[in-house]
């Protein structure tokens, strides 16, 4: 059986982009061989003592685990010698990092969550890196302004996530479908292993941290009510499934079909957009799942659409199979009324 690489199908991709340079392939390949590095690490980390907390807490106000801290470093250090970015945006990091004056440097502008679902860690549960990939609008020798970075889900030139799993995945796009690599540990080689992902038009998978039902508005109780009673398109109850992992809840989604929720908390007021951010987490993942067929909404517009104003803005997200994110744009709007 013929197994393409994640290499021979960036390549393959290159031919065939008018974009092209070469540039953005190497981008992509030292961004892979940080995931390996990470995923190395993610696999082992039972076994050495890289668990626990390091005491410090990120730009978001959460306890920051080492392994958080480990990705963040690998990614950085990586991603700052690539030769083709500007700029990098980390979900660890409270400003844009700068690549040193010594580097080469290039157009392209990565933002990153570094390792998602890591309060999991400890359970072993599954984690995962994010990236958006953008690119500035306007050449220049000069260092990125956030001005420059604060660009809308739709002008990403690549997204995707890795997922460090059971086995350890990459999933990604460039607004040409979506494909899904698995990493080969015996030649450490990612393989195509999900070509032309596409989301079930309709889920039968609701993920939401219900535990906060009495900190929501009327509309997102309205929507969960929807997908869990058997007045409902499907006629019977979605099924529930929540790991508190984003990266991994999202890809079930992706491949099952479903819908992934993180409404507005009503009565936090840490968390008046929730819980998500906009530019290292909603907006690849949106980018992703519309590539596959399916929606992202903040519950009135489409994630890609939303302007950021800030590096860290969050919002809410509704995001999965197509009919089901309509459906509560739909109840949101009954009730806005
Ligand atoms: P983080 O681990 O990068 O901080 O991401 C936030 C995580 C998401 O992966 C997950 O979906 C969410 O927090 C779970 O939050 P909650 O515990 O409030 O349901
Ligand atoms: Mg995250």
């Amino acid at each position: 059986m013929k197994q393409v690489t994640v290499t021979e199908h960036l390549l393959l991709h290159q031919k065939e982009s008018p974009m092209a340079t070469g540039r953005f392939t190497s981008m992509f390949n030292e961004l892979i061989l940080a995931a390996k590095i990470i995923s190395r690490e993610v696999n082992k980390a039972g076994l050495v003592d890289v668990l626990g907390l390091t005491g410090e807490v990120n730009v978001q106000g959460e306890a920051v685990r080492k392994l958080d801290d480990y990705a963040n470093a690998v990614l950085i250090h990586r991603m700052q010698r690539a030769g083709v970015l500007c700029a990098i945006g980390s979900e660890e990091n409270a400003d844009l990092i700068e690549i040193p004056d010594h580097l080469p440097k290039g157009d392209y502008i990565l933002i990153f969550d570094p390792l998602d679902g890591s309060s999991n860690i400890d359970a072993n549960v599954n984690v995962g890196t994010i990236f958006s990939v953008l690119r500035r609008k306007e050449k220049s020798e000069c260092a990125a302004r956030l001005c420059e970075v604060l660009q809308k889900g739709y002008e990403q030139v690549a997204a995707g996530y890795f997922l460090y799993g059971s086995s350890t995945m990459m999933v990604y796009t460039t607004g040409r479908g979506v494909n899904g690599f698995t990493l080969d540990p015996s030649v450490g080689e990612f393989l195509l292993s999900h070509p032309d992902i596409k989301t079930p038009e309709r889920g039968k998978i609701y993920s939401v941290n219900e535990g906060y039902w009495s900190f929501w508005d009327e509309a997102t109780r309205e929507a969960v009510s929807y997908f869990k009673g058997s007045d409902n398109e499907r006629g019977k109850p979605y099924s529930a499934r929540y790991i508190g992992s984003l990266v991994a809840d999202f890809h079930r989604n992706l491949l099952y079909g479903g819908i992934f929720l993180y409404p507005a908390d009503m009565q936090d007021p840490k968390k008046p957009k929730g819980k998500l951010r906009l530019m290292c987490e909603a907006s690849p993942l949106a980018f992703v799942i519309e590539q596959a067929g399916g929606a992202a909404s903040d519950g009135e517009r489409p994630i890609l659409d939303i302007e950021p104003t800030e590096l860290h803005e969050r919002v809410p997200l509704f995001i999965g199979s197509k009919r089901d994110v309509e459906k509560v744009v739909e109840i949101y709007r009954k009730h806005k009324k």
